[in-house]
């Protein structure tokens, strides 16, 4: 039997949940365990080796991205990262049944190759579940209320997102993430970095990713970034971005 570092608790709990998984029939099991995992924490902060299927077609976010971009962007642009990640975690003798975030919260142990394939998985997958058809207009509840609280309005946050991502010079990332005060902050970071990596300038969870790397955009937008982003506001999938929130501060 292979060995797994994971603790005698969770391989129970989880053999406990196969047997109920049988009962309940898989589609109703992989549901009801969708959002937490076998220690009580969200499945929503954690992420898998994998790409994930594109959770609409590539057509889907035309009123912003075009079909040929999505398609380019997750089957080879994201698609590689994934590929170049398992084979770098499998030379490194990383347990690829953890959470992807463990490795990037330890980055700077881990080599250039690491980092910047598992930034890139990272990043496209949360960008890629951070959209939607249905997207775009405004958030709500909690998170409506932590946005003014800590930009003064929902627009002055989109303004300063705008601007990170606007101004980030050659290829990289705007964020909106949580800080280790629970504290909602908005940065960005080179290439494929990310704030959950150790040695990032800007630390904490991120939320809410914006993919400002030309191959993001160049088709439509060629040297025009800003109306790439302008656009790309009418697809954020709010509800995504607010269960991420409930899921880290509760
Ligand atoms: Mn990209």
């Amino acid at each position: 039997m292979k060995q797994y570092k994971t603790s005698r608790r969770v391989f129970i709990t989880d053999t406990g949940k196969t047997m109920l998984g049988i009962g309940l029939g898989m589609a109703a099991f992989s549901t009801a365990c969708n959002n937490s995992d076998s220690s009580g924490a969200s499945t929503l902060l954690q992420t898998g080796f994998e790409q994930k299927p594109l959770p609409y077609a590539y057509d889907a976010l035309e009123k912003a991205i075009d079909a040929r971009t999505m398609e380019l962007h997750y089957s080879k642009h994201a698609a590689g990262y994934a590929t170049n990640l398992a084979e770098e975690a499998k030379a490194a003798g990383v347990n690829m049944q953890e959470p992807l975030e463990n490795v990037l919260r330890t980055i700077s142990k881990y080599s250039v190759k690491m980092r910047n394939n598992g930034g890139g998985h990272y990043n496209h997958e949360l960008f890629w579940h951070t959209m939607s058809p249905n997207g775009g207009g405004e958030p709500s509840g909690k998170l409506q209320e932590a946005l003014v609280a800590s930009f003064n309005s929902v627009d002055a946050f989109r303004t300063q997102l705008t601007e990170a991502g606007k101004s980030r010079f050659g290829s990289g990332w705007a964020w909106l993430y949580v800080d280790g005060d629970k504290k909602l902050q908005v940065g960005s970071t080179p290439n494929q970095d990310n704030p959950l990596m150790d040695d990032s300038e800007i630390k904490g969870t991120p939320l809410l990713g914006l993919d400002v790397w030309e191959h993001a955009y160049y088709l439509r937008y060629q040297n025009k970034r800003p109306d790439y982003i302008n656009a790309w506001w009418q697809v954020v999938d709010w509800k995504a971005v607010e269960s991420r929130y409930a899921a880290i501060v509760g």
